[in-house]
C-alpha cells in the first residue's frame, strides 16, 4: 500500500538530492562545483566528532591512529590524544541539513545533533528521523502556519515538501481515507517542548482541510472543537518554571470523520491531572489559570461566588506568582466565557463550574487551630462561605471535618482528628473537588462535540499530547506513572517500526531472521505492571490495603525483585537502601518511595463526601454521586443525561475494586489507551526543548542529546542499525555508483537492474553480510554507504580537479 512506502523508516540516500515540488519551497539550487570543493576539502582529512564535556561534541580531525587511542586536532586549535570510542565519524558536507536523518550515512549522536542544530539555526524546526518527526520549539512565531501553508501541504506526499507537522497531519488524513483505518498521532516531549502547540496545529490543519462545505452546522462543530482547547487550558494548565502555559494533564483527542471524510465530532480523554498544584505551588509558579481568571470576573459573578479581586486574600494562591508576563487574565476570562458559550453551556452551568473553583479558594482559607492536639476551626464564617457555595450544612461539615463518623463493624462511631489530619483532609477535599470538576468539564465538552451520533462514520484520527519521560533529581510515584506510560509507548513504537521494517524485508524476499524489538522493553514493563508474580503497582496495592501498610514495608517487598547475580536485571535497590532503581530504555531512574502509600490511596474524608453527595446544589451532588449510600436521609440522586458516563469516566465508583487507587486507575486507563492505539496506524512526533531559557535560536547540545535519548529517537536509530538501515532502488543505486564500475558505464547493451547491482557489489568487493539484494532494492548495513560514498567522492574529485585545471587553463 502507499502508506507503507511513504512512511518506511528510511527512504534511501538517493532522495537527498531531490527538490520540492512547489516552487516556493525549492531549496537554494545547489552549486555542484562549490559542493565538490567543500567535498574535496573534507576529503583531505579524516574528520570526526570528538566528545566534549561542555559542548557535547566538537569538530576535529585525526592526526595519528594507535590501537586504542587517536591523536586529534581540534578545529578550533589544539591537539589531544583521546580514546577511540570517544570519536565518531563525521558526515560529508553534502549531508548538512538533510530532511530525514535516516539518510545520514553515519548515523551517530553527534551527526544527529549537528543536523538538528544547523536546521534550527535557519528556522527549519521540523526534521524527520525515520518514522519520527522531530520538532524543535522555535520559541518565536514562524510564518509557516498560514492558510497558504496548509493548502500547500494538502495531499502532498512526504518528501515533496519540507518536513512539517502539517505533513504528518496530512499523511494521517490521507491514510485514514485511503486505507479506511483509524490513525493516531503520538506527540511526546519534555515540558515546554511544544507538544500542546503542535497538537493545536494538527487540529487546526484537520479542521481546515476536512470541512469543505459551508453548512453552518459543520462550522459550529469545527469552532467548538477548536474552542475545547482554551477551555481545557484554563482548568488544566498552569505557569511552571519550565512553561508559562504548562499542561498539567495528558490528553488524547479523537477527531471523528464521516464517509465524506469530513469532521463529524470529537472526543477527549484525559490522564493524570496534577492535583497537588491546587493547594501548593512554588513562588515562581502559579495555580491553575482559572483561579486567577476568576478573580477578574465581573462584579456580579464575583458577588455570587463571594470572591474579592485580590489573589492576596486566598491562601491557595497568595504565595504563588500572580501575573504571567504578556498574559492578561481579565482578557483570558472573557475568552473563556466566550468559549464556554460556543460550547453551548448556559449561564447556570458556567456558574456551577466556577462555584467549585471559588469554593476551593475559600476552603484554603479555613484555618485549623490546635489546642492540646485537638483541632478546631478559628473562623466559622469561612466554613459557612464554603458550605454556602457547596450547598451543604456548615454545622454538619464542621462535625464531619473534625470528628468524622466511621463504620466500626455494624455501628457508626465518631473519631476525633488531629489538627494535622484535619488540614490534610481539607487539602485532599480541595484536590478532589478540583479533579472531579475537571472530569465533569471534559465530559461536558465531549457531550457538545460528540461524534457518536453520526451514522456514516469513516474513522478517527487521535492526537495524544502526553508528558515525556522524566528523570529528575528526586523521582516519586508521579514519575513512575509517567515513565511507565512512556515505556509502553516506546514499546508500541518499536513494535510498529520493526513490523513495517520487517514487512519490507519480507516483501523484498531478503534473508532475515525476525526480531521482536518490543521485547527489549518487556522486562521493565513486567516489573511495573504484572500481577502474577506481583509487580511494583500490585505490590503497592497490597500494601495499601494491608492493616499496617507502610512505605518502608512496601520497599522491603520490592527489594525481593533484586537479583544481584543478574547483570541484566532491571531492578536494583539504591545505595542507601531508601528507594529503588529501575532500568528504563531511556536510562536508569532512581525512585524514592516516600509517601507512595498516601499518594496511591488518595484518602478522602468519606463523611464529607457523603455530605456532598446530598448537596442541594445538583452539580455538587453529581460530582460525588458515587458516595451516595443508603446511610443518612434518603434524597433522590439527581440524574442527568451524562450521569452514567460521568461516573464511568471518573472510574471511581466505589466497590468496583480495581479502580480504587491512583495506580490501578492509571494502569487501567493506559491499557485502554494502548488498546485504542493498537487499532490505529500510528504517526510519531517528538518535541524537543532547545534550551532552558525560552530563547529563540539557541541550542544547548547536552540538553537536546538527553532528550533524544529519552524520547526514543536514538533508540530508534540503534535498532535501525541492527537491520539494513539504508536502501536504494536498483535504478538509484546504479545511477549513483556506476562511476565506480567503468564496465557498467561503457556498456550500451541492456543489463537488468538486479544483475547490474550484483555486478556493482562484486566490483566493490563488498562483504556478503553487508548487503542484501531484494526484488527491487539493494539493502545495506549501517556505514556501508558511507564507504561507497567515499569511493565515489574520490572518483569524482579526480574529475573536479581535472575540471578546475581546465578552467584555470581557460583563463
Ligand atoms: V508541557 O509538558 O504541557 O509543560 P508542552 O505542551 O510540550 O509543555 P507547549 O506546547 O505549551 O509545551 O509550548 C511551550 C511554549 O513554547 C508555548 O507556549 C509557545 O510559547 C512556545 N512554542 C511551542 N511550540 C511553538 C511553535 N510551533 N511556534 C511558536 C511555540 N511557539
Ligand atoms: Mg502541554
Amino acid at each position: 500500500s502507499t502508506s507503507s512506502s511513504t512512511s518506511s523508516p528510511s527512504s534511501g540516500v538517493g532522495s537527498f538530492i531531490h527538490s520540492y515540488g512547489s516552487k516556493k519551497f525549492i531549496r537554494p539550487k545547489s552549486d555542484d562545483v562549490l559542493d565538490a570543493v567543500a567535498q574535496a576539502r573534507f576529503n583531505e582529512k579524516k574528520w570526526v566528532w570528538i566528545e566534549d564535556d561542555n559542548e557535547g561534541y566538537v569538530r576535529g580531525h585525526v592526526v595519528k591512529e594507535e590501537e586504542d587511542t587517536v591523536e586529534v586536532e581540534y578545529e578550533n586549535g589544539g591537539t589531544a590524544i583521546v580514546r577511540v570510542c570517544t570519536i565518531k565519524p563525521m558526515n560529508p558536507p553534502k549531508f548538512d541539513m538533510v530532511d530525514d536523518m535516516a539518510e545520514l550515512t553515519h548515523l551517530n549522536e553527534p551527526s544527529v545533533i549537528h543536523n538538528l542544530t544547523v536546521r534550527y539555526k535557519t528556522n527549519r524546526v521540523y526534521t524527520y528521523s525515520g518514522l519520527f518527526l522531530v520538532a524543535v520549539n522555535p520559541y518565536r512565531k514562524l510564518p509557516i502556519y498560514s492558510e497558504e501553508y496548509i493548502q500547500s501541504y494538502k495531499g502532498k506526499r512526504r518528501g515533496e515538501m519540507p518536513p512539517h507537522i502539517y505533513a504528518v497531519a496530512d499523511q494521517a488524513y490521507h491514510d485514514m481515507v485511503q486505507d479506511k483505518e483509524n490513525q493516531s498521532i503520538l506527540i511526546t516531549g519534555e515540558s515546554g517542548a511544544g507538544k500542546t502547540e503542535n497538537t493545536k496545529i494538527v487540529i487546526q490543519y484537520l479542521t481546515a482541510v476536512a470541512t469543505t462545505t459551508n453548512k453552518p452546522t459543520t462550522n459550529i462543530l469545527q469552532t467548538q472543537i477548536l474552542q475545547a482547547n482554551p477551555i481545557l487550558e484554563s482548568f488544566g494548565n498552569a505557569q511552571t518554571i519550565r512553561n508559562n502555559n504548562s499542561s498539567r494533564f495528558g490528553k488524547f483527542i479523537r477527531i471523528e470523520f464521516n464517509n465524506r471524510a469530513q469532521i463529524c465530532g470529537a472526543n477527549i480523554e484525559w490522564y493524570l491531572l496534577e492535583k497537588s498544584r491546587v493547594h501548593q505551588q512554588t513562588s515562581k509558579e502559579r495555580n491553575y489559570h482559572i483561579f486567577y481568571q476568576l478573580l477578574e470576573a465581573d462584579e456580579e459573578t464575583k458577588k455570587q461566588l463571594l470572591l474579592t479581586d485580590q489573589a492576596q486574600d486566598y491562601n491557595f494562591i497568595k504565595h504563588s506568582n500572580k501575573r504571567i508576563e504578556g498574559v492578561d487574565d481579565a482578557e483570558e476570562y472573557r475568552n473563556l466565557c466566550k468559549s464556554l458559550e460556543i460550547m453551548g453551556l448556559v449561564e447556570k452551568e458556567k456558574i456551577d463550574l466556577f462555584r467549585i473553583v471559588a469554593s476551593i479558594l475559600h476552603l484554603g482559607n479555613i484555618s485549623v487551630t490546635d489546642y492540646r492536639d485537638r483541632a478546631d476551626i478559628r473562623d466559622f464564617s469561612v466554613v459557612e462561605r464554603v458550605c454556602h457555595l457547596l450547598g451543604i450544612s456548615a454545622e454538619d461539615f464542621k462535625k464531619s471535618l473534625l470528628a468524622p463518623r466511621i463504620k466500626a463493624g455494624r455501628d457508626w462511631v465518631t473519631q476525633a482528628k488531629s489538627p494535622t489530619q484535619v488540614v490534610a483532609s481539607l487539602d485532599a477535599l480541595a484536590k478532589t473537588l478540583y479533579e472531579r470538576n475537571f472530569a465533569f468539564l471534559v465530559e461536558r465538552v465531549n457531550k457538545a462535540i460528540d461524534g457518536q451520533k453520526s451514522k456514516d462514520k469513516l474513522g478517527f484520527i487521535g492526537v495524544l499530547d502526553i508528558a515525556g519521560f522524566e528523570i529528575f533529581e528526586s523521582n516519586s510515584f508521579e514519575q513512575l506513572c509517567i515513565n511507565y506510560t512512556n515505556e509502553k509507548l516506546q514499546q508500541f513504537f518499536n513494535q510498529n517500526m520493526f513490523e513495517l521494517e520487517q514487512e519490507e524485508y519480507q516483501k523484498e524476499k531478503i534473508a532475515w531472521n525476525y526480531i521482536d524489538f518490543g521485547n527489549d522493553l518487556q522486562p521493565t514493563i513486567d516489573l511495573i505492571e504484572k500481577t502474577n508474580p506481583v509487580g511494583i503497582l500490585s505490590c503497592l496495592e497490597e500494601e495499601c490495603v494491608a492493616p499496617r501498610g507502610s512505605d518502608g514495608r512496601f520497599l522491603e517487598k520490592l527489594n525481593k525483585f533484586c537479583d544481584k547475580d543478574n547483570p541484566e536485571a532491571k531492578y536494583k535497590s539504591t545505595r542507601f537502601g531508601d528507594g529503588f532503581i529501575l532500568r528504563h530504555y531511556a536510562g536508569d531512574v532512581e525512585y524514592s518511595v516516600d509517601g507512595w502509600i498516601e499518594k496511591n490511596k488518595d484518602p478522602l474524608n468519606e463523611d464529607i463526601t457523603r455530605l456532598l453527595a446530598r448537596s442541594s446544589q445538583k452539580h455538587v451532588a453529581l460530582l460525588f454521586e458515587d458516595y451516595l449510600t443508603d446511610d443518612g436521609p434518603s434524597v433522590a440522586p439527581v440524574k442527568s443525561d451524562y450521569t452514567s458516563s460521568f461516573a464511568s469516566m471518573l472510574k471511581l465508583k466505589k466497590g468496583s475494586g480495581s479502580f480504587r487507587t491512583v495506580g490501578q486507575r492509571h494502569k487501567q486507563q493506559l491499557l485502554a489507551l494502548m488498546n485504542t492505539l493498537h487499532m490505529t496506524h500510528p504517526h510519531f512526533v517528538r518535541c524537543i526543548l532547545p534550551n532552558n531559557r525560552k530563547h529563540a535560536g539557541e541550542i544547548q547540545t547536552k540538553l537536546v542529546l538527553d532528550q533524544l535519548r529519552c524520547n526514543g529517537v536514538l533508540e530508534g536509530i540503534r535498532i535501525c542499525r541492527k537491520g539494513f538501515p539504508n536502501r536504494l532502488s536498483f535504478d538509484e543505486f546504479r545511477k549513483r555508483y556506476q562511476v565506480l564500475c567503468p564496465y557498467l558505464l561503457d556498456r550500451e547493451a541492456f543489463i537488468d537492474g538486479r544483475t547490474a547491482c550484483q555486478m556493482l557489489v562484486n566490483q566493490m568487493q563488498l562483504d556478503g553480510d553487508k548487503y542484501q539484494i531484494g526484488t527491487t532494492k539493494v539493502f545495506f548495513k549501517a556505514t556501508v554507504l558511507a564507504d561507497l560514498e567515499e569511493l565515489r567522492d574520490g572518483k569524482l574529485s579526480v574529475c573536479i580537479t581535472k575540471f578546475q585545471a581546465y578552467c584555470r587553463g581557460g583563463i
